[in-house]
């Protein structure tokens, strides 16, 4: 009989019935979504940056609540778009808002209700029709009690919230109580995943993503935004190791020395830091590649955007 429970299992017990779905984290850029999903996953499935627009494309991380599959959808942050590369991104993180069961957004605590916070607000309800939507202000480490309350019911005159949960996705405040809000939100079925599985994305774009942020956060005020790596090869080795090699586009000459550094010791650290995160995340060795390429216009080029998982045309 069991085994009549879908792709997975996931069978029924005395625990209750086995509920699985999806939670899309939306909210504007550096909000700290990606943060919440690696707390909720235990794992880092997608990048964290102190930098707006870090995530590009929609990231399913897996998390286990109890008797439920938790499938969380990190999404790009919301902005008001101007380049292509922006809209496909905003394009992407509404489109994860419209496939999910539970929507949650997540506001800064110490930056409260932003007018990018009220333009979310604005097409919210025509976005996600009737699914719930839960609001979750992140960061209250970062501010006194007093004023949480006050933007709270602020927040709550403006959209009518299922449920508001004061979370620091960081150090893990409250994240336990949202994790069981929204196990319990979600439709009972069978779980969609193995249970053992963490991301719904293939190591090479997840390798990729480990090379951005290094990039990224190596780079800080000199990144070029025209910067996206891609992992052209992949090789495992019979020692049990992985040859990766990746390649990271610019779109200006002038960028690759950036890149770089001099005598190449940006390039080399980057690779050292992105290596150290693959291993531990593979739990094997790495042997990584970089190429630094110049592609004048690859912001227009279709298939960049599909190895980042974005749909070009979105950003028409
Ligand atoms: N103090 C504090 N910082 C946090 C918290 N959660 C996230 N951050 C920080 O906020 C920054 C942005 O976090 P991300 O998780 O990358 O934010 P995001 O919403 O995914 O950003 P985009 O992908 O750019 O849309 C990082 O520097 C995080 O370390 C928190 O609870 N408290
Ligand atoms: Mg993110």
């Amino acid at each position: 009989m069991d085994e009549d429970q879908g792709p997975v299992g996931g069978a029924a017990t005395e625990a209750g019935p086995t509920r699985a779905g999806f939670v899309a984290l939306i909210g504007e850029p550096n909000a700290g979504k990606s943060t919440l999903l690696n707390r909720m996953v235990g794992a880092k499935v997608s990048i964290v940056t102190h930098k707006v627009q870090t995530t590009r494309a929609r990231i399913r991380g897996v998390a286990m609540a109890g008797q439920a599959q938790i499938v969380f959808v990190d999404t790009p942050g919301l902005f008001r778009p101007r380049r292509r590369l922006d809209r496909a991104m905003v394009a992407a993180a509404w489109g994860g808002a419209a496939d999910a069961d539970v929507v949650v957004l997540l506001i800064e605590a110490h930056r409260g209700r932003t007018p990018g916070v009220d333009a979310i607000l604005e097409t919210l309800r025509d976005r996600v029709g009737d699914r719930p939507v839960a609001l979750a202000i992140n960061k209250i480490d970062r501010v006194k009690a007093e004023t949480l309350l006050a933007l709270s019911q602020e927040m709550n005159a403006a959209f009518p919230f299922e449920r508001t949960f004061m979370i620091s996705a960081e150090r893990g405040y409250g994240t336990e109580d949202l994790k069981g809000w929204l196990a319990s939100m979600l439709p009972e079925g069978p779980w969609l995943y193995p249970e053992d599985q963490l991301a719904d994305l293939p190591m090479r774009m997840i390798a990729a993503e480990m090379t951005r942020e290094k990039l990224t956060l190596r780079l800080h005020q000199e990144l070029p935004y025209e910067l996206t790596v891609e992992t052209e090869a992949w090789e495992e080795r019979k020692d049990g190791s992985a040859k990766v090699d990746q390649i990271v586009y610019v779109a200006r000459e002038g960028h690759r020395g950036i890149v770089l550094g001099k005598g190449g010791e940006t390039i080399k650290a980057v690779g050292q830091a992105a290596r150290a995160e693959m291993e531990a995340f593979m739990g094997r060795r790495v042997h990584l590649f970089l190429t630094v390429k110049v592609k004048e216009n690859w912001l227009e080029d279709p298939e960049r955007y599909g190895e980042m998982g974005l749909d070009f045309r979105d950003g028409a």
